[in-house]
């Protein structure tokens, strides 16, 4: 090959043209949305591609490099792009990826490329929808580049040096455009969740992530040689197993390989995480499905084979799955997606694969792991037993509620309004800030349930103990939506569910307690955006008669300069909400004109790490929490969960 390769600018370039204006004009259907999700997208699309290289067999190891204007470099040690002429298309193989929708892997490698979904739209995409992009290609003892500017080729593809005849790789450098995303600084942590999952789910690979940002350039590795069985491992992190094992299945059926590992702890949550082609499909799919049918069918046979179980009893999967933490990971060559937000996999051949694998192998363990195999049983009689007791209890208040309609609890000093858009619920810590608010609030619109000190904490009680619970059954019937199978947002009682706790580490706790609770029993409450954090002031500064309120150390320093600082100053720093009289409470905190309120969000592509943030905070072990904290202290204000 030449060092330059010409255009021929025929009727294929125009289409090229046409197919990336059609991404930059409308940039959410190709990759979801432009905001900082979106935005965090083209990064993994670029990081997908290298992976697939991987996974094929030809790179180990990938680095990805935010840069200080937020460039980001993705290179890998694979085979390179191929930059040999398509014929069909008439220009390098590299600028066919990079300029053509939907290029990817059509050609070249044979099918080497199985990502697809979510973000499987191809390099063409990010090149498209950034201001520029670069790539230089390490073959054959030469250095290849190309540039692109908002999609258009620059130059033609060129060797711009030599390199060791052994050096094979790509390098993709792009800079996202300003003028098609609304947030455009990446953010550490959601690379840095999203490419230790990447790591997890493909054995062996090495990720090297580095932030050039901040002063002190901050790198993560990410290489687990156990593949999905550390991913387990890292899940049950802050947990106690309930065996030492990792259970671990794989094969192939159908030409779908499947991946799949498992452990139990002693908690009562079950988290099953699935992935496709290594994207996260958190709404399950027929792989999952596979999984779940094998698990069930699996412990019932073995339990009746080994006389652990009469032959007239049996276990229902949820009872089995109680406290399991499990990864279910397959390949597949044409991943259907459905559903709303296509995060559903499709494919029947799928669950027939991993229901296969499944049994075949699970079976084999438990024969050779007898003591294992009784741990999980006897954990599961006792959760249906937990479970029968709990229906029972349900079964009660739902036939009191028919009979005496809805009554609502006696501490809740509800609203008048009837409209629910209008109203909203204070969830208050402590009877006398309880009292304070109720004195405070505008009776029309705003309801008070004070709940007494810290509240259970869900995440170590099993479901009959949490139905007792008086302070939980309190916020059940005062939102009126029921739980679990029983919820219905549209009967929903408030618009907004606010939580107001001391700005104290009680209060953070208070608060981490009740967003637990709703994560786990009410997540649509959270994913439709109707719960929210108060934000109670810190500081009280007077001067001349003269009020201020500060909500943060920062914010009392702006003051301060403002006003001078001088002994007619007088701060007072509010420990807790007790120490605010009514008319404080509502100028600060709960008047809609003043108050500052933080909504809670969730990013369901990354429930993994989600469930791992609430287990690592109100879990047993003291250890990982503290890291947590410490890790995580200085993004603490976001609250963003
Ligand atoms: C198809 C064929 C060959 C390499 C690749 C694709 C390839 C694609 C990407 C995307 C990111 N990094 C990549 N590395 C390799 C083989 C080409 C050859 O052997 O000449």
């Amino acid at each position: 090959m030449g060092t330059e390769v010409n255009h021929e600018y025929g009727a294929d370039q125009i289409q090229i043209l046409e197919g990336l204006e059609a991404v930059r004009k409308r940039p959410g259907m190709y990759i979801g949305s432009t905001s900082a999700r979106g935005l965090h997208h083209l990064v993994y699309e670029i990081v997908d591609n290298a992976v697939d290289e991987a996974l094929a067999g030809f790179c180990d190891t990938i680095n990805v490099t935010v840069h200080k204007d937020n460039s980001v470099t993705v290179t890998d040690n694979g085979r390179g792009i191929p930059v040999g002429i398509n014929h069909k298309a008439g220009i390098p193989a590299v600028e066919v990826v990079f300029t053509i929708l939907h290029a990817g892997g059509k050609f070249g490698g044979g099918g080497y490329k199985v990502s697809g979904g979510l973000h499987g739209v191809g390099a063409s995409v990010v090149n498209a929808l950034s201001e520029y992009l670069e790539v230089k290609i390490f073959k054959d003892g030469k250095v290849y580049q190309q540039r692109y500017e908002r999609g258009h080729t620059m130059y033609s593809l060129k060797v711009v040096g030599e390199c060791e005849a052994e050096k094979t790789g790509t390098m993709v450098t792009f800079l996202p455009d300003k003028e098609i995303f609304e947030e455009t600084v990446f953010d550490f942590n959601t690379l840095k969740q999203r490419l230790r999952e990447m790591a997890f789910l493909t054995k062996n690979i090495k990720i090297i992530l580095t932030d050039e940002r901040p002063e002190q350039p901050e790198q993560r590795t990410f290489h687990y040689e156990g593949g999905i069985r550390e991913f387990v491992t890292y899940l049950n992190k802050g947990k106690t197993p309930l065996y030492p094992d990792v259970i671990y299945c794989e094969g192939t059926r159908d030409e779908v390989y499947v991946e799949v590992s498992m452990q139990h702890n002693d908690g009562y949550n079950e988290g099953s995480y699935s992935f496709v082609n290594n994207i996260t499909t958190p709404e399950g799919g027929t792989h999952l499905t596979g999984f779940k049918n094998a698990l069930t069918k699996t412990f019932n046979s073995y339990a009746k084979a080994n006389k652990l179980m009469k032959e007239n009893e049996s276990l229902n999967g949820e009872d089995i799955r109680e406290g399991m933490t499990a990864i279910v990971s397959i390949k597949i060559g044409e991943p259907q997606f459905e559903g709303q937000t296509k995060q559903k996999l499709g494919n029947s051949e799928a669950r027939g694969a991993v229901d296969s694998v499944v049994s075949e192998q699970l079976m084999i363990y438990l024969e050779q792991h007898p003591q294992v195999a009784k741990l999980i049983l006897e954990k599961s009689i006792m959760a249906q037993r937990a479970r029968e007791a709990a229906r029972k209890a349900r079964d009660l208040t739902r036939r009191k509620s028919a009979l005496e309609g809805l009554s609502l609890p006696g501490k809740l000093a509800d609203c008048s309004d009837k409209d629910p858009k209008n109203c909203e619920i204070y969830i208050v810590e402590g009877d006398s800030a309880g009292g304070s608010a109720k004195t405070a609030r505008s009776r029309a619109t705003q309801a008070i349930l004070p709940l007494r000190g810290k509240i259970l904490n869900v995440e170590k009680a099993r479901l009959d103990k949490i139905y007792a619970n008086a302070e939980i059954k309190a916020m059940i019937t005062a939102f009126g939506t029921g739980i679990h199978e029983d919820f219905d947002i549209s009967k929903l009682r408030y618009n907004k569910i606010i939580i107001m706790t001391d700005a104290d580490v009680d209060g953070a706790h208070i608060s981490t307690l009740l967003l637990t609770f709703l994560y786990r029993f009410m997540p649509d409450l959270i994913k439709e955006g109707h719960v929210y954090l108060a934000q109670p002031p810190l500081y009280k500064l007077e001067k001349n008669k003269k009020v201020w309120y500060a909500y943060s150390d920062d914010e009392l320093d702006s003051i301060l300069k403002e006003v001078g600082r001088d002994q007619n100053n007088k701060i007072q720093r509010y420990k807790g909400l007790g120490e605010m009289d009514a008319e404080q409470l509502w100028e600060t905190t709960m008047d809609p004109k003043k108050r500052i309120l933080l909504r809670v969000n969730m990013d369901e592509e990354s429930s993994s790490e989600l469930d791992l943030t609430f287990t690592t905070l109100m879990g047993d072990q003291v250890e990982p929490r503290r890291e947590f904290i410490e890790e995580n202290a200085k993004y603490a204000k976001n609250l963003d969960i």
